[in-house]
């Protein structure tokens, strides 16, 4: 397959060939971002791109679906068992999708949701005041304690009982303890609200047993399959069999047309996978590693929102420092460690050139990296940090990192990957 790419067009081939050579010699840092295995990445190539399946297995709108139910049903099958949920919907084309999706089931427009403010570590889909959110839906927004980096129950209830909103949102792409899913569950019944979970960043900790579930406290849960969990890109919704026909519909006819089979295929393959010890050994690996590595940077006098992590990722308050996020994440991305700059709670700079830097171990725990690897790459941020001008220093670094990456190899794609770029 991939030598007829490189035969018809050899400047996409070229350029697969280069991203595969990039992300196979740099330390992958974005927690957001992982490697996905062969079998996952043959199955979201395959001729399932070629086929269109609006509707539900055994109620779809076109002909020619012998295969594409059956690949439907085992995702959703998958799904339900290793989440524990009465139903799952595997059609959404990403997070964004799959958090709308969940709100249009249950409430209509113009109706209050409350949900963790972006620049205190929500999704921009949590109501932020640039996403479509917040002009279909009035939003209130929850931020966490400045203070502790916490999330404060209690003065998210008393939001709540203020503001009385339809759909409580747990859940975020930037926070670095664990969440109570419970306490959001009483919040949302004690204002008569439904609660929706996005577990987006953590839903492969959730399924490995490390952090607490929201599917019983949650009416909707929503997340993307390409994080913690090690999927194709894409979103998937579980929930409660009373809201499984509102979801249903919501997704397929309200916000989309014919699902991504090919990327569906490649879930189920990723969700059979995250059903086995080896994936509870890797998750587990991931809290290790960025436990160790948050250990590490702050013996280097780097200050961690709330202290430290219980999940897979950090963020780095470098007012400290003084050094701006942007221009230490572009650093270290010429020293071949690829983070992203952040805003951090209460950051009094804007998100385009914030205070914060995002690292998280997904990615390089599934190159087979442990503590001791940790203890490394702490080494490289901070000797990056404190050359932060000083280029030969950064490249100096960029060629220890690459040998690093050498050892640890990713996990084998399309492409071998030729010289380094
Ligand atoms: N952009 C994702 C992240 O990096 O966390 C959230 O959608």
């Amino acid at each position: 397959m991939i030598s007829a790419l490189e035969q018809y067009d050899p400047q996409i081939y070229e350029l697969i060939r280069q991203e595969e050579a990039r992300q196979s010699g740099a330390i992958r840092l974005i927690p957001s971002e992982n490697y996905v295995s062969k079998a996952v990445m043959i199955a979201s190539s395959s001729c399932f791109t070629n086929k269109y399946a609006e509707g539900y297995p055994g109620k779809r709108y076109y002909e020619g679906q012998q295969v594409t139910d059956l690949v439907e049903n085992l995702a959703v099958t998958r799904a339900k068992k290793i989440f524990k949920a009465d139903h799952a919907n595997t059609q959404p084309y990403s997070g964004s999708v799959a958090n709308i999706a969940a709100y249009n089931a249950l409430i209509n427009p113009g109706d209050t949701i409350m949900g963790l403010s972006l620049s205190h570590g929500g999704h921009l889909t949590h109501g932020w005041n640039v996403s479509a959110t917040s002009r279909f839906y009035n939003s209130v927004q929850y931020s966490v304690d400045t203070k502790t980096g916490r999330l404060d129950y209690n003065q998210i209830e008393d939001l709540a009982k203020k503001h009385k909103p339809k759909i409580i949102i747990s859940g975020a792409t930037a926070y670095p303890r664990e969440i109570d899913f419970k306490a959001f569950g009483e919040i949302a019944k004690k204002v008569g609200a439904y609660h929706v979970s996005d577990i987006a960043h953590i839903s492969g900790l959730v399924v490995a047993g490390i952090h607490m579930s929201p599917v019983p406290y949650a009416d909707i849960v929503s997340t993307t399959t390409h994080k913690t969990l090690r999927g194709p890109r894409g979103g998937m919704l579980l929930c409660k069999a009373e809201h499984s026909a509102k979801v249903n519909k919501s997704v397929f006819p309200g916000l989309q047309g014919g699902p991504h089979m090919h990327t569906m295929a490649s879930l189920a393959v990723a969700l059979a996978e995250a059903d086995t010890k080896e994936f509870i050994e890797y998750a587990k690996q991931v809290v290790k590693n960025a436990k160790r590595l948050a250990k590490r940077l702050m013996e280097y006098g780097f200050d961690l929102v709330s202290g430290g992590t219980d999940n897979h990722l950090m963020l780095i308050d470098l007012r400290s420092k003084k050094i701006p996020g942007k221009k230490l994440a572009k650093a270290l991305d010429r020293a071949r460690i690829v983070g992203n700059y952040n805003t951090i709670p209460g950051d009094d700079s804007p998100a385009a050139n914030p205070n914060g830097l995002r690292i998280g171990t997904p990615a390089v725990t599934t190159r087979g990296m442990k503590e001791d690897q940790m203890d490394l790459i702490a080494g490289f941020i901070n000797r990056v940090a404190e050359n932060i001008d000083n280029e030969s220093v950064i490249e100096g670094t960029a060629k220890e990192v690459l040998l690093l990456c050498s050892q640890f190899r990713v996990p084998e794609h399309f492409i071998i990957p030729g010289k380094e770029s």
